[in-house]
């Protein structure tokens, strides 16, 4: 039982290593909103995945920092004493949606509880892995040498999956040019929900290139012509945008929608969802993975602990510190070693503020006595 004291949030602004492009647009800046939750004199640490606009999903950093102010807080102020994390959902669930700013709080109650525990995250999540594959993003280049050029050095670093960002007009190139030069990487794509279905021949030609999986090709909110799409295909689908939920999650494999789920906690609702997405999965036997929202260490250090359960079997969005950010506001940096990132062993996350760091880059940021 922890008894919680005080909430304190803050946004910060981290200059990227190098501008990171979608099919949504260009981010050069990383937003993100810091939750720290304090009980029996000890600190959580969530990030909210909210990007700065609402191109991913509906939720931004604004709407999440009033959601948590303004609707979170006052739960928490009135039921101070936390049993356990997989608590937060219920106490959470009169807020209708505002699954990132929800996954934030539970979040920074994950850490505070296994801190409190004196236990690293990962043991109490029931992760199996000291170590997790790393794969990484690559964002929409300017040109197709410039992409090659990105690649080589991704592999050269040792990633075991490189994942290319695609959209209309950037894809059949770019996709084709990698798989010529690496004919036997893990090689998938993603469109973050650039296509609709009447771009079916483009997507179809996708099949020549061995691909380990087509991530949301089409709506951010369908299910039904993915799994029309599915059927088509012989590159599997994997669902980000549309399974905001385990509910959702259980809709998709239903309807032969995906045979792959790109879980990440912030757009589910947070870890309990996650869990439940990830017990789901296993007993379908459908292959995992942990997505990314270039989060800082603090979201990164949840992500690894979480891509340690069982069904996480393909390698993650999870790259090294330096891929994102020259100086990150955690310590210590996550590395690369043969291709995977060591679990950190430390109490909760595992990781530690960089104060100095998170004051420089913090533009706001607010306290409360609970
Ligand atoms: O669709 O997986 C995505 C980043 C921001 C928003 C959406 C996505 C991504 C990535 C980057 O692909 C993954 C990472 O954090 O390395
Ligand atoms: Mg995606």
């Amino acid at each position: 039982m922890i008894k919680l004291e005080r909430m304190s949030l803050f946004l910060v602004e981290l200059p990227l290593v190098s501008p990171f492009a979608t099919s949504f647009g260009e981010e050069r800046v990383k937003h993100a909103l810091l939750v720290a939750l304090t009980g029996d004199g000890v600190m959580g640490w969530g990030e909210c995945v909210a990007g700065s606009g609402p191109w991913f999903s509906s939720e931004t950093v604004e709407t999440a920092r009033y959601v948590i102010s303004e609707h979170i807080r006052p739960i928490l102020s009135a039921h101070k004493l936390i049993e356990h994390p997989s608590d937060m959902p219920k106490l959470l669930s009169p807020i209708r949606g505002h699954q990132m700013a929800k996954a934030a709080v539970e979040a920074a109650t994950w850490d505070l509880y296994a801190r409190t525990q004196k236990r690293p995250l990962f043991q109490i999540l029931g992760g199996v892995r000291e170590e997790i594959p790393a794969g990484v993003s690559v964002g929409i280049q300017p040109d197709i040498p410039t992409l090659l050029a990105t690649v080589e050095n991704f592999l050269h670093d040792g990633y075991q999956r490189i994942k290319l960002k695609i959209k209309p007009g950037w894809d059949l190139a770019p996709v084709g040019a990698v798989r010529e030069r690496f004919p036997d990487i893990l090689l998938s794509v993603d469109a973050n929900a650039a296509y609709r279905l009447e771009d079916f021949p483009t997507l179809k030609e996708l099949d020549r290139y061995g691909l380990l999986m087509l991530e949301q090709p089409l709506a951010f909110d369908d299910l039904l012509e993915h799994a029309r799409l599915s059927q088509t295909l012989s590159t599997p689908i994997c669902l980000d945008e549309s399974v905001d939920s385990a509910h959702r999650a259980w809709e998709a494999l239903e309807l032969g929608a995906c045979r792959i789920i790109n879980v990440k906690q912030g757009r589910v609702g947070g870890v309990t969802e996650a869990l439940a997405i990830h017990n789901l999965a296993l007993a379908r036997k459908v292959p995992l993975w942990c997505g990314g929202m270039l989060e800082t260490g603090i979201g990164r250090a949840l992500n690894v602990h979480l891509a340690t359960l069982p069904g996480f079997t393909l390698p993650h969005d999870i790259s090294a510190t330096r891929r994102y950010f020259r100086e990150d506001i955690s310590e210590p940096p996550f590395d690369l070693q043969n291709g995977y990132i060591p679990v950190p062993k430390k109490p909760g996350l595992g990781v530690e503020i960089n104060w100095d760091r998170l004051l420089r880059s913090c533009t706001w940021s607010r306290t409360w006595k609970l």
